[in-house]
């Protein structure tokens, strides 16, 4: 089946409402996030390797309806001709905010993106200037030919990773069970637009 290992997206502060994130997704509660930890947990014992993506912005970031004059949170604004929706500013560099939720010791890497202030960055492999991270050289290094994909949210940081991997050529499953969505509008895309895409969905790990 070739090499596996699981990329966890975004499980930070800032998107959970168990931390009263400024981007509190849906559904991030204690048990959800106690089931994502053990499930890692799961997987590190049977020797999985297992990545994180960490949303890391710096606070001018251009994301941010902040640093926009006259915008309000979710507004939507044209950037160099791509759509960018304005959120409220979370995962700031080095806050409470920021911090990955679960034992920070289960990854092999923990990726950044979205550090440059003029991109934004759902992908963990590019940001939309289409700078790479290093996740792409990190899972060719360890020969992974599967990625398994699960965090938040489902409709944009999740679909994003989960979309470049495919296009990298290798094979994506993505835990729905294991990940929360914005809304359930954009969620019922998100899956629709991946599984046409290619890539497995599942509700659970299959170890
Ligand atoms: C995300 C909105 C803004 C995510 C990150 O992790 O899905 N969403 N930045
Ligand atoms: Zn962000």
């Amino acid at each position: 089946m070739g090499k596996e290992a699981l990329i966890l997206v975004d499980l930070q502060a800032d998107f959970t409402q168990v931390k009263n994130g400024s981007l509190a997704v849906p559904g991030t509660d204690e048990v959800y996030l106690r089931l994502v930890e053990e499930e890692l947990r799961r997987a590190a014992m049977r020797g999985l390797l297992i990545f994180a993506t960490q949303d890391w912005h710096p606070p001018n970031h251009i994301s941010f309806y902040t640093n926009h004059p006259d915008k309000r949170a979710f507004d939507i604004v044209q950037l160099e001709g791509r759509e960018q929706i304005l959120w409220p500013p979370h995962c700031i560099q080095g806050t409470e905010g920021a911090r990955i939720l679960v034992d920070n010791n289960l990854f092999m890497a923990i990726v950044k993106k979205g550090r440059d202030p003029k991109y934004d960055s759902y992908s963990g492999f590019r940001d939309d200037g289409g700078k790479q991270t290093e996740l792409e050289a990190i899972l060719r290094y360890h020969q992974i030919q599967r990625v398994v994909i699960f965090g938040l949210a489902l409709d944009f940081c999740v679909k994003a990773t989960a979309l470049d991997a495919k296009d990298l050529g290798f094979a994506v499953t993505v835990v729905k069970g294991l990940s929360k969505g914005v809304s359930p509008e954009t969620t019922l895309e998100a899956l629709k637009t991946m599984e046409r895409a290619g890539i497995q969905i599942r509700e659970g790990i299959e170890f």
